[in-house]
């Protein structure tokens, strides 16, 4: 039987400066697991998936972006039209908290809509390294009109909660298209249990 969910199409990007753990993030998200070695993505990374919530599919494009300047210009073209951004800093880093004004001027300048954006302060399990405040980043946040918390791809915290939330409200910012017969669940779309049931895939902890 047809499916007659209404269906999202949403395109989502990760920015922030390299190595603060996009890949990491979403890694964690998708598959549950962590990889210890730092991963250069190349240009922008594109996942697409189907996820089955129980009123609506979304269909999520994710654009995971290298944060080297050298290729911004590429990352704008991706990004223009994205319905929702994850913002990543690296706690143990001030310069990629820094660089957040940075990014949310070239969000602003590329992205005409009004994307829903949540900032993410990962790497929360080297709290003992912490270079940014967690009151500093969210009055930050707070003053900016934007969303925050707090993750670790490494330890699974708040992972599941911060592209939860990116999905919900992202498709705020869309309208449903035509209801889908195919149906491929890719992923269980909504545990509120962070660190759930799921398998590590790629050898880390
Ligand atoms: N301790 C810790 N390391 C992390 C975390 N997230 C990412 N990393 C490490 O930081 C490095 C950069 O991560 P990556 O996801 O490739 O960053 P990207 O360049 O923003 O995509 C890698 O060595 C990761 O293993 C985290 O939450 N905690
Ligand atoms: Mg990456």
């Amino acid at each position: 039987m047809a499916n007659r969910k209404p269906t999202y199409l949403l395109k989502l990007a990760i920015l922030g400066d390299k190595q603060v753990g996009k890949t990491s993030l979403l890694a964690r998200f998708e598959h549950d697991c962590f990889n210890p070695t730092y991963l250069h993505t190349k240009g922008g990374d594109i996942t697409e998936k189907l996820i089955e919530q129980e009123k609506r599919s979304l269909k999520v494009t994710v654009i995971d972006s290298a944060g080297h300047k050298y290729v911004r210009s590429l990352i704008k073209t991706l990004y223009r039209d994205v319905h929702g951004i994850m913002l990543v800093f690296d706690v143990t880093n001030r310069n990629t908290f820094k660089a957040l004004e940075k990014w949310m001027t070239e969000i602003n300048v590329v992205n005409a809509g009004n994307p829903y954006i949540v900032v993410v302060a990962n790497k929360t399990d080297l709290q003992e390294h912490s270079k940014v405040p967690s009151e500093e980043a969210a009055i930050y946040a707070a003053r900016q009109d934007l969303d925050y918390i707090e993750c670790s791809a490494k330890t699974g915290l708040n992972v599941t909660a911060a592209f939860d939330r990116l999905l919900e409200r992202a498709a705020y910012n869309t309208v449903p298209a035509e209801p889908i017969s195919t149906s491929i669940r890719l992923s269980n779309g909504g545990s509120k249990n962070d660190m759930a049931t799921k398998k590590p895939c790629c050898g880390g902890s």
